[in-house]
């Protein structure tokens, strides 16, 4: 029967008030979710991958409005610290085990905390979203430059929320879909990245042109990462119409761009993790 909780927040009066926000919880992996306008006034849900509600009972009352588990909250206090939102409470370990830090945004206190780990729990190997000292390449095609323009402002600004060096992000320019794959093998093998961001947008039209673009740089870009080692991630939009590009280039559905370079951090520190959990298994 029960499909999601949402909490209601009044931010601010017009859209604008929401933005600070609405920045923090994108940065921070947040999805947004359905929007709505009415009368001068607006909605818009950030969805996580899970939630629930906590009923408390102690002496004190909790300070804060929301509590956030993410996954490293020292990464996340790196994140939040780089979009300059006010931090309330430092980060720091809880009696309980938990690292913890609260920030206040729009006039919203929100707690982000990681739980300890219970006795015997593992979580596997998993790669952070730390990109400082990790060099990455971004192709992005000409074509459909309003799109992929903004996809590009959206991967420059994950791998920067991320901690990379600017001079450590090479942007490279190609024609069309189609030389995405090509340029960024080109890249891989020169084993001067750790990943690849392809930034793209084929968009459907009359003729077979829209699938067999859309096919080729799908398998190009796959086997490039398959045959050089070097994770590539995948930032083409393949949509039907413009106004599914655009909702996707920084509307209703996020940016992919965005996505794409955050899929590029995580990747390129896997990397490294699953070559030194082989290491100490041989
Ligand atoms: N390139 C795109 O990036 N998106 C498209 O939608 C597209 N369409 O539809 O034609 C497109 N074509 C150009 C192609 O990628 C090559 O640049 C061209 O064929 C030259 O090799």
């Amino acid at each position: 029967m029960i499909r999601s909780i949402i909490f209601p927040r009044t931010l601010g009066k017009c859209l604008d008030d929401l933005q600070p926000a609405l920045e923090l919880f994108r940065a921070l992996g947040f999805a947004p979710g359905n929007e709505w306008h009415e009368g001068g006034s607006h909605g818009i849900e950030m969805l996580a991958p899970g939630g629930g509600i906590e009923f408390i009972a102690a002496r004190d009352a909790p300070s804060v409005d929301a509590m956030v588990e993410v996954s490293d909250a020292d990464v996340a206090y790196q994140i939040v610290k780089k979009i300059g939102v006010a931090i309330r409470k430092e980060i720091a370990d809880t009696p309980y085990g938990a690292r913890l830090f609260e920030v206040e945004v729009s006039g919203l206190r929100i707690g982000f905390l990681t739980y300890a780990k219970k006795p015997g729990e593992t979580s596997g190997v998993q790669g952070s979203l730390n990109a400082a000292g990790k060099r990455f390449a971004v192709v992005v095609s000409r074509f459909n430059s309003f799109i992929t323009e903004r996809l590009l402002d959206g991967a420059l600004q994950a791998l920067r929320l991320c901690g990379a060096n600017p001079d450590d992000i090479t942007v490279v320019h190609v024609p069309g879909a189609f030389e995405i794959p090509s340029t960024a093998r080109r890249l891989a093998e020169t084993k001067g990245y750790h990943a690849i961001v392809c930034i793209g947008c084929v968009l459907r039209g009359d003729t077979l042109h829209y699938e067999v673009i859309a096919n080729e740089v799908t398998r190009g870009v796959g086997q490039s990462a398959q045959e050089t080692g070097v994770p590539h991630a995948f930032g083409v939009l393949t949509c039907d119409t413009l106004e599914q590009a655009i909702d996707r280039a920084g509307l209703k559905a996020g940016n992919k761009g965005f996505e794409a370079a955050m899929t590029a951090v995580e990747m390129a520190a896997l990397c490294d993790k699953v070559s030194e959990s082989a290491g100490g298994k041989r």
